[in-house]
This record gives C-alpha cells, sequence and structure tokens, in this order.
C-alpha cells in the first residue's frame, strides 16, 4: 500500500506565515503516523511562484519576480525545517521539470479537444488569481476573502471546457462521499457544481511571467493550472533514478485550506479528467486560523501571529501541540501567544513531560534504573485496549485533533494512576516491593506506547523520551500495550518541556 499526501503549495509574495506553518505541521502528523503504519510514504510541500500573485508583488518591490521566488521560497524551505516537517520533496513551481511536465499534460487536454479560444469577460481578483463567478462577489464588486475591489477583466484566452464535466463530476460526487472531506465542504463543493459549471480560462495573454502555452506561445498557463499540476509533476522528477507517478498517483490526501475549495475539488479533478488521468481519493479541507480579531490572518489585513514567537519561547512541539489541540482540524480556530503557553505550561510540561520525568526517575531510583521484568497492572493496560486501533480509524478520516485528544485522556490516565499507587509510598514497604515493580514497568509500558502515539505531534519529545528507554521503535505495530523488558538500563532525561 502507498500513501501520498501533499500540502497547498504557498505563493512567494511574502514570508510564511501561521497558517502556512499550520498546514505543514498538520499534514505533516498524518505523513509522519502513516510511516508508523506502512513505510511507502511521500509527502509533498512546496511553492506556487507563477501569476499576478508573485508578479504584482515583485513589481511593488521593483524587483524581477524570480528574485522575488528565490529569496521567499528559500523562507519557505528554511520554516519547514525548522517546523520539523518531514517532507519527503519539495516542489518550486518555476523548476524547469515541473514547467515541462504541466505542458505536456495541458498538451494533452488541448489534444483531447477540451480547449477553444474565446473572450473572457468578467471581475477578476489579482490576490487570489480567481476569476469570481456572480455569486462569489461581495456588494460593491469586492473580493469576499481579501476585500479589495476586483478587477474588470476583458482578454482572448484559451479556455478549459469545464462545462462539459458536469456529469462526470456529478458522478464522481455521488459515487466517493469522502472524495471531498469534511462534510460540510463536500456539500460546498457540490453545491458550486449544482449551480452550474462554466468554461474557464485556461492562459492568460497579458501576463508573461507562467508557463508557456506550448500551442500558442504568446500566452502563458492561467496560474491555477500550473499550480495544481505540481501534485502530479513532483512524483515525475523528485528522485532522478525513478519516476515515482506510477507508484504514488492518484494522491491519497489533499490538505488544503477553506479558501481554494473550488480549484481542488471541482476544476483539478475535471482537469485530471480531461487529461485521463485518476483523480485524487481525498481532499481534506482545514479552517483558518484566526488573528485576535476574528478575521482570517492575512498580509494585506495586517494580523498575523508570527509563528517564531511561538517557536523561540516555547519550541517546535510546543507550536505543533498548540495548533493541533486546540483548533479542531476541519474547523475555524482563534490562536495566539496566550494559548500557546497556556498549552505548553499545563499540558505538555505538567501532564506529559511530568509523567515521563516521574517515571524514568522513579525507575531510577527505586530499581537501579532497570524496567522490572514484572507483569503490567490490568487496570492500567485495560485503559490502553483499543487505543492504537482508534488512532488509526481516526486519522484515515484525517481527524488529528479528535485522535490526539483520546491519546491525552490517556496521559490524564497514566498520571492519575501514578497518584493512586503513589510508587514513592511503595518503596517505603518491603512488602509492597513486587507492587512496586508492577506500577513502574505499567508505567514505563505507558509512557512508551503513549511516545509512540504521540511522535507525529511531538517528534521531538516523544524521541527524548523513547532514547531514554533505549526503545526507538516508532511501529504501530509495537504500540500496544503490553509487557517489555529493555536490555539497557534507562538513560537520566532532562526535563522534555522545561519551565520558561
Ligand atoms: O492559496 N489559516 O497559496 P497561499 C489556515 N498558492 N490556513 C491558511 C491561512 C490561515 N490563516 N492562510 C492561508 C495559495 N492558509 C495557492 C495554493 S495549491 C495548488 C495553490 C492556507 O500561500 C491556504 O488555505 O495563499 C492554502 O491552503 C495554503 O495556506 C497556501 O495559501
Amino acid at each position: 500500500m502507498t500513501f501520498y499526501i501533499t500540502t497547498a503549495i504557498s505563493y512567494v509574495n511574502g514570508a510564511p506565515h501561521l497558517g502556512h506553518a499550520y498546514e505543514a505541521i498538520t499534514t505533516d502528523v498524518i505523513a509522519r503516523h502513516m510511516r508508523q503504519r506502512d513505510p511507502d510514504v511521500f509527502f509533498l510541500t512546496g511553492t506556487d511562484e507563477h501569476g499576478e500573485p508573485v508578479a504584482d508583488a515583485a513589481r511593488d518591490l521593483g524587483v524581477e519576480p524570480q528574485q522575488l521566488a528565490d529569496e521567499n521560497a528559500a523562507r519557505f524551505r528554511e520554516m519547514v525545517r525548522e517546523l520539523n516537517v518531514s517532507n519527503d520533496f519539495f516542489i518550486r513551481t518555476t523548476d524547469e521539470e515541473h514547467g515541462r511536465l504541466v505542458q505536456q499534460v495541458l498538451q494533452r487536454v488541448h489534444d483531447n479537444g477540451y480547449t477553444h479560444k474565446g473572450l473572457y469577460e468578467g471581475w477578476y481578483c489579482p490576490r487570489c488569481a480567481d476569476f469570481k463567478v456572480e455569486n462569489e462577489i461581495l456588494d460593491g464588486n469586492r473580493c469576499p476573502i481579501h476585500f479589495i475591489e476586483l478587477i474588470r477583466e476583458l482578454e482572448e484566452n484559451w479556455f478549459f471546457e469545464l462545462s462539459r464535466f458536469q456529469d462526470r463530476l456529478e458522478q464522481l460526487f455521488d459515487d466517493h462521499r469522502s472524495f471531498v472531506m469534511p462534510l460540510a465542504r463536500y456539500n460546498e463543493a457540490r453545491a458550486f457544481i449544482d449551480s452550474g459549471l462554466q468554461d474557464i480560462s485556461l492562459s492568460r495573454a497579458r501576463m508573461h511571467w507562467g508557463v508557456p502555452v506550448p500551442w500558442d506561445p504568446s500566452h502563458v498557463f492561467y496560474v491555477w493550472f500550473d499550480a495544481l499540476l505540481n501534485y502530479y509533476t513532483a512524483l515525475g522528477y523528485a528522485r532522478p533514478d525513478e519516476d515515482l507517478r506510477d507508484r504514488f498517483w492518484p494522491a491519497t490526501f489533499h490538505i488544503i485550506g477553506k479558501d481554494i475549495l473550488k480549484f481542488h475539488t471541482v476544476f483539478w479533478p475535471a482537469m485530471l479528467m480531461a487529461a485521463e488521468l485518476p483523480v485524487p481519493e481525498h481532499v481534506f479541507v482545514h479552517g483558518f486560523l484566526l488573528g485576535a480579531d476574528g478575521r482570517k490572518m492575512s498580509k494585506s489585513l495586517g494580523n498575523v501571529l508570527d509563528p517564531a514567537d511561538v517557536l523561540d519561547s516555547y519550541g517546535v512541539d510546543a507550536l505543533r501541540y498548540y495548533l493541533v489541540r486546540d483548533v479542531p482540524f476541519g474547523s475555524d480556530g482563534a490562536v495566539g501567544i496566550d494559548g500557546a503557553r497556556a498549552r505548553y505550561e499545563s499540558e505538555l510540561a505538567n501532564e506529559y513531560g511530568n509523567l515521563a520525568s516521574r517515571t524514568i526517575a522513579m525507575i531510577r531510583r527505586y530499581n537501579d534504573g532497570r524496567i522490572p521484568g514484572a507483569d503490567t497492572d490490568p487496570e492500567l493496560r485495560d485503559e490502553f485496549e483499543g487505543l492504537v486501533g482508534e488512532v488509526i480509524e481516526l486519522i484515515d478520516a484525517a481527524e488529528i485533533t479528535a485522535a490526539l485528544d483520546r491519546i491525552w485522556q490517556r496521559v490524564r490516565r497514566a498520571n492519575r494512576y501514578v497518584e493512586e499507587r503513589a510508587p514513592w509510598q511503595l518503596a517505603k514497604d518491603p512488602k509492597a516491593h513486587g507492587e512496586l515493580h508492577r506500577v513502574l514497568a505499567s508505567l514505563a509500558e505507558a509512557v512508551r506506547v503513549l511516545s509512540v502515539l504521540l511522535s507525529p505531534y511531538v517528534p521531538e519529545g516523544a524521541a527524548k523520551l523513547l532514547d531514554a528507554l533505549g526503545s526507538p521503535d516508532l511501529s504501530l505495530a509495537g504500540a500496544e500495550f503490553a509487557q517489555r523488558t529493555l536490555a539497557r538500563p534507562v538513560a537520566e532525561l532532562a526535563p522534555l518541556y522545561p519551565k520558561r
């Protein structure tokens, strides 16, 4: 079984912001979890570098688009690294190989007869790079996302005959209820299709910053088609010695934000059908992180929380954990540094971190650092019964927040177990040493299982704990709560999430 997951690719008209970080982190949680089940995972992220969003920003700064793209793509790459994101490739749509493959695929769409030249007249948002249809336009001809005034465009373009895919898209949605997730987003996409599809621009005559149309080189492709194709083209050249398209196409999951639903759930499958390529299995649509004012975080609105503030103060696990835990995946959520601090202190430090420290310290103090060979306690074992299966089922549906919640219930249960059994009391009573060994063996197993399950969320802390236990195996096959005897004594463990 293979599993191919992607993020949207980010516009390089500015620096990365928390919304980009959020998407990279949440996608990474799923990718890391899947690798724990089956190693044949491919995880793609990257940057979207053509079209007006980038050309206009470069013009305003008085630099060439390529220069702006180079500078900002480097910042996105750096962000991904700092966030501990485990992508297998980073695509840039200015990669030469990408452009070549875009031309190949869209030439096929043209050869298959799904294009025509025509006059486009309508309203256009240069920030979205989107030709808005009637019901997407706010009063005063404004963009519903950026609130800026739309531009009246009148130009001769190549059109993609989207209208001819009305029936096939309806069929796709009828047959695959999980094509778009969650259900509310499925309904939204379905409503857009049901309202009747119109042909859309495939090329721009007045734009030059893009991939040239091979059958009419005075045009470049409309940036959205160039961009969407990244998911497919990347597989063609990510590995110099292997064309990964046979192995990984179609994608299992595209993870995107709600503002780009129409492109991914309507235009994209139609384009693939026109090119005779299989369509992706699922598009999962997450919500927006909102600023303190409750509005979309965006450069143009100036309400962006810098992820660096959380990273500098609390570290990478804290940012990853906070965003996944506080914002139910699929919904919007307002976020800020106070919330991040609270989750760090009360949960990462006081619950998981403390459980880990106590367990290791007690094994060292009361049993010379050896995990006792005693049987684990059925009471705690029962609490973990079925947990791995629950997590797997939830993450199959991209329910990463719900899965984290289930795991965390057991973190809390294990902490209560420490209080109830009070190993420090048992240690004072020579007659209770059998019980003490059972409690220590159970706690060692609990923190091990919890760390394996938490590692997609907090890879740094989980790895430290598993290292101290001498049990680095991350596979979910080995994550059932059982009795373990480990070869070497546990190592000293510095606090996973120290007080700041
Ligand atoms: O849309 N909260 O790029 P982009 C959560 N290049 N997610 C957010 C967000 C926020 N505040 N702000 C943005 C593009 N995003 C195109 C995509 S894909 C073929 C081309 C998400 O840089 C947004 O929804 O504007 C999108 O999924 C991603 O960040 C990149 O946004």
